[in-house]
């Protein structure tokens, strides 16, 4: 069809149908913007406790709980951050973040890297008997928390379903975890007194749960808040993998002091943004060793005169920690850090 001409009186009239449509959209939008300043109460300290896209749930120094909204120049927010906040007549404004003491980024279901948690003080590596322990993804797990400097305790859960003869095996797998240091508790959620080891490790901190989807995370801090309502999920029969039953992450309290913070598991755990040197450094045991190798620029995987290879071949160094982390620096070369054990 030829486009019609418009004369200038038709022209004028379709203008001021634009005109008034885009003042009608400009209305609607700042009547879902934030109120301004003036119809706000004072402003308050507070703790983002959890996130809904747009919204988040800021807990005041009373322990209440309100629904937020964030002025937009506020670039990111996330659970465990520190606010300050105003109320306002249908829930408050978060208004400035206050500077963080850590941050935790992992890839999300898009592969891109995104911000968890802030002002973590521990991160609880969870694996579970089942679907099984990787000690190759316990691995990765360390490098990530070695490259933010925070300071991490791995449990294994589920200790319930392990067979007597697993259970040698576990152990002699888990040894090199106590040797370095890493603090480590077999728990469960099924036996009386299974988190016995645990809960200590949890006091007048915050910690944040990692580890596979399906591993037992909501489960354990269930059984350590009988009074909460979590929502823990069933393990999928034919894969033995979970469901990703958590879905927001949230801060919960302990009543004998700490906190943690629950967050959806992953099914796969890929290092991102970390160079050979971060991963060098995240296996804490090769530490003192490097520089002490023939080459300058030796990768610890095939060279002559490697002073962490050599540490391997007199059992200074665990050889499954040097495989792992020659796996990893593989995966890294191929463009992706998906190494099982
Ligand atoms: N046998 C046994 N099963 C457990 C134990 N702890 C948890 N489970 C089961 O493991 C399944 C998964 O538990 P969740 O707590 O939902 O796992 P999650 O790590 O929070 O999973 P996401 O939220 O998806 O990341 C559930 O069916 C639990 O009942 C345990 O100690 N022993
Ligand atoms: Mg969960
Ligand atoms: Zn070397």
């Amino acid at each position: 069809m030829a486009k019609r001409k418009l004369n200038r009186r038709q022209a004028w009239r379709v203008q001021k149908i634009q005109e008034e449509r885009l003042a009608r959209s400009e209305r609607k939008r700042q009547s879902a913007a934030p109120p301004s300043g003036s119809e706000l109460g004072p402003e308050e300290r507070g703790r983002i406790t959890a996130c809904y896209g747009v919204e988040y749930d800021v807990e005041a120094a009373d322990r209440q709980s309100h629904r937020c909204v964030s002025r937009q120049n506020i670039d990111s927010l996330v659970c465990g951050d520190e606010v300050v906040w105003q109320p306002g007549s249908g829930g408050g404004v978060i208004v400035a973040r206050r500077e963080r003491r850590s941050l935790l980024s992992r890839p999300d279901f898009h592969q891109k890297l995104r911000p968890v948690a802030a002002n973590v003080d521990q991160i609880v590596v969870v694996s579970a008997v089942k679907p099984g322990v990787s000690t190759g993804l316990i691995d990765r797990y360390l490098v990530a928390t070695e490259t933010v400097a925070i300071p991490a305790v791995i449990v294994i859960n589920k200790a319930d379903l392990l067979s007597d003869e697993d259970s040698a095996d576990l152990h002699r797998r888990l040894q090199p975890y106590r040797t370095l240091g890493y603090p480590l508790c077999l728990v469960s959620t099924r036996q009386t007194d299974g988190l016995a080891c645990l809960q200590p490790l949890l006091h007048a901190k915050t910690s944040i749960f990692v580890g596979q989807s399906g591993v037992g995370k909501s489960s354990i801090l269930q059984s350590l808040l009988p009074g909460e309502e979590l929502r823990v999920g069933e393990l999928s029969e034919s894969s033995g993998l979970g469901r990703h039953t958590t879905t927001v992450t949230r801060l919960y309290h302990f009543p004998q002091g700490g906190d943690l913070i629950d967050s959806p598991g992953v099914r796969d755990f890929a290092l991102w943004n970390v160079s050979i040197r971060e991963i060098q450094w995240g296996f804490v045991e090769f530490r003192a060793l490097l520089g002490h190798c023939r080459f300058n620029d030796c990768s610890h995987t095939v060279e002559p005169g490697c002073a962490i290879i050599d540490a391997a071949q007199r059992g200074d160094v665990a050889m499954a920690r040097l495989a792992s982390y020659q796996q990893i620096v593989a995966a890294l070369q191929t463009g992706w850090t998906n190494a099982t054990e």
